[in-house]
């Protein structure tokens, strides 16, 4: 049994933090920092990256290296970061509107290319920061304030993004499942190559209220009624599929990172140099 509690990463004197009461990225922030401190990370060789946005805020509470980037860019930092210095620690942090409304040509691009690095997002269905605008993960149907009348549009679902894009790692859990985020998160921290972490978060000042679920709790009970593991949801028909979505692991393969090939070809150009 673990006692970790990540405390050691955070900042003195930030406490309370500013998320709204209920806002599920203060639970993914301490899963985060619990899956640090459990794998031993030294705040020396641990980056976080964020971009902008209530979940991109996140950096400002962290003694590990920081970076705060600008909106739907994180990852983009972040590759510079990994391909730099392959030893660093780096974990990039962004909401569903960072990673792949504003950023979905980046997202696609890490994920391709195999990066090694962590990508976790919170997805809660809208732009928290700036009052709950209709983002790439809105699902059809459902209210913001920018479609006041339904979301004529699809969302997208960011897991089969990625695992279709080639990353190595693909998860997904809700604050409801705290134990299991943070080790989800432990998981994709050890891969190697392109990982995603996407948790499933209430907004309950926006998406909540706008959707008739004002309380934090029916957001919870959303996410617990209709979040299935892996195996049971692959299990259901594709009809009633439709009203649940996979928990867990979705995806773990072993392809090359791309700092392990970038390396083969250069050490090959060098003695191709030389002869
Ligand atoms: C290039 C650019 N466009 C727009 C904005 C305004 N802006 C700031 S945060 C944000 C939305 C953030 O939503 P999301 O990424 O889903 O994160 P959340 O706040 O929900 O955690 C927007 C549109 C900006 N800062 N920069
Ligand atoms: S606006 Fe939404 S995402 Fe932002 S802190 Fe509040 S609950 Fe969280």
């Amino acid at each position: 049994m673990s006692h970790a509690t990540g405390i050691k990463y955070l900042k003195d004197g930030v406490l309370p933090h500013m998320w709204c009461s209920g806002c599920g990225i203060g639970v993914m922030l301490g899963a985060m920092l619990r899956a640090f401190e459990e794998l031993d990370y030294r705040k020396a060789d641990t980056v976080v990256v964020t971009g902008i946005g209530c979940t991109g805020k996140s950096d400002d509470y962290l003694l590990t290296n920081a970076l705060h980037t600008t909106h739907g860019r994180a990852l983009a930092f972040a590759t510079g970061i990994k391909a730099f210095n392959p030893k660093l620690h780096v974990v990039v942090l962004m909401g569903d509107g960072d990673s792949v409304t504003i950023g979905g040509n980046h997202f696609i691009h890490a994920a391709r290319r195999n990066i090694d690095l962590t990508a976790i997002v919170i997805n809660n269905f809208n732009y928290g920061m700036t009052g709950g605008q209709v983002s790439g993960t809105t699902p059809g149907g459902s209210f913001t304030s920018t479609t006041a009348w339904g979301n004529p549009e699809r969302g997208f679902d960011i897991c089969a993004l990625a695992e279709v894009a080639g990353a190595n790692y693909v998860a997904r859990e809700t604050p409801y499942h705290g134990w299991e985020l943070k080790e989800l998160i432990k998981e994709a921290l050890n891969k190697k190559g392109f990982s995603l972490v996407e948790v499933f978060s209430p907004c309950p000042t926006h998406f909540g209220k706008n959707n008739e679920m004002k309380e934090t709790r029916e957001m919870l009970d959303w996410f617990k009624e209709r979040g299935l593991p892996v195996k049971r949801y692959r299990k259901l028909s594709a009809e009633e599929q439709k009203n649940h979505f996979a928990i867990g692991k979705l995806v773990d393969r072993d392809a090359p990172d791309f700092n392990t090939r970038y390396e083969e070809i250069r050490v090959r150009a060098m003695a191709q140099k030389a002869e």
